[in-house]
């Protein structure tokens, strides 16, 4: 792999997705830390790779706000901290969106991380079913907190079900499947020298820009010509798993792998791919040659959030719950500005002798109790403030 990362899966569904990837690449098994409430479910082959946060609650039945307050307690205390390296590209956080421990206490650990150590941080996001209420809720509490900085990748579950017959374990099988190999991707897995090279700084800038990113692979086997070639294209992004993109990439790399006899049928202007993901400020593009492997990879970033997705959660949510406050509708705004290009590692790591004093700030500004998340609209027009009762 080209860059380096932790990358960190908390709550159940994290700790499977990151299980399956330790399992497709067993190099990244250092690399690979798993998170949780309780480690019951942790098959003991992975137990050393594991850490029970420590505290009251074994596992936080969806509470976003116990998984808060665990994971504050912890990282107070010291009991759980980044391995800081200052190799690390990024540290990737995994988790699902619906979930009370990972969606609850990733967005605290990222801000840590972020703060103390100046490591970018990169979130993959398991959307879920959207069965209740309280899923939904967590799906926008969590895309609420992210800070305009991160990079975010979100795959929704339920787009796996046409091709499960609607089982869903099958669909979340599939959906850390699609996980693995956008890792894989996204670290340079894939990559190998060749003339036409992207090399470990492009992937970086590619890699570190903040926002939203999506990652495609299209199948080019038996490629005929460039309308088959365009027709494969548009076709995986309309079966794509990530949530809804609008064209607004700021950067885009892709990874051919074609042989020598069907060179000539690719739309070398990635029409198709800028019509979906936007005229990038920058493309690097890598052309290889690997056995008879023909396919396109492609990673788009800088993307404008999900916004009509998240939307759409929030009126679900809505409707499938009384009186919440309306105020639950102000998703962050991501402003595109036409920024220099230079910005893409602007987060110059902490220095070791600045860690501790980075620790004191962050733990003076954040409260150690956590916010109450629901407030709820009476009759005369007041906010009162509902701890966990009504949900
Ligand atoms: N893609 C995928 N989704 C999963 C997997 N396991 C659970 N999920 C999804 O995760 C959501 C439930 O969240 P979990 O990750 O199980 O919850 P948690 O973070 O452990 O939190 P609590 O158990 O509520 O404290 C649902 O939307 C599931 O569909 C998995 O292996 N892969
Ligand atoms: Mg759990």
């Amino acid at each position: 792999m080209l860059l380096k990362a932790k990358i960190i899966g908390i709550g159940a569904c994290g700790n499977k997705a990151c299980i399956e990837l330790m399992n497709a690449f067993p190099e990244l098994a250092n690399s690979i830390i798993l998170i949780n409430s309780t480690l019951k479910d942790i098959p003991v082959e992975y137990k050393d790779k594991a850490f029970e946060l420590i505290g009251n609650f074994k596992g936080c039945g969806k509470e976003r706000d116990k998984a808060n307050e665990l994971m504050m307690q912890n990282l107070r205390s010291g009991a759980f901290d980044y391995p800081f390296d200052e190799d690390d590209a990024m540290v990737i956080i995994v988790t699902s969106s619906e979930g009370g421990t990972g969606s609850g206490s990733s967005t605290l650990l990222a801000k840590y991380i972020s703060k103390v150590y100046k490591t970018h941080i990169h979130f993959y996001v398991f959307t879920g079913f959207g069965e209740d209420a309280r899923g939904l809720q967590n799906t926008v509490d969590l895309f609420k907190e992210f800070d305009e900085s991160y990079t975010v990748q979100a795959i929704s579950n339920s787009k796996f079900l046409e091709e499960t017959n609607n089982n869903k374990i099958k669909a979340e099988k599939l959906a850390n499947k699609k996980f693995v190999e956008d890792i894989n991707i996204l670290l340079g897995g894939t990559i190998h020298e060749s003339e036409q090279n992207i090399d470990e700084s492009d992937l970086l800038k590619i890699a570190n820009t903040s926002g939203f990113m999506v990652i495609e692979s299209v199948n080019l086997d038996k490629i005929k010509n460039v309308n088959d070639f365009n027709k494969r294209v548009t076709e995986t992004f309309d079966n794509s798993k990530s949530l809804n993109i609008e064209p607004t990439c700021k950067r885009i790399g892709t990874i051919l792998n074609i042989s020598k006899k069907e060179e000539d049928f690719i739309d070398y202007q990635n029409t198709i791919i800028k019509e979906r993901c936007g005229i990038p400020y920058e493309a690097f593009n890598h052309i290889q040659t690997i056995h008879n492997n023909n396919y396109m990879q492609i990673i788009a970033s800088g993307l404008k959030m999900p916004i009509d997705d998240i939307t759409e959660v929030y009126e679900e949510f809505v409707k499938n719950s009384d009186s919440v406050d309306k105020s639950k509708d102000m998703f962050f705004q991501t402003e595109f500005n036409t920024e220099s290009g230079n910005d893409f590692n602007s987060l110059s790591k902490n220095s070791a002798k600045n860690i501790q004093s980075a620790k004191d700030d962050f733990f003076k500004e954040e409260k150690v109790e956590p916010k109450p998340s629901k407030v709820i609209k009476t009759l005369n027009g007041e906010f009162i403030v509902n701890k966990d009762k009504d949900f």
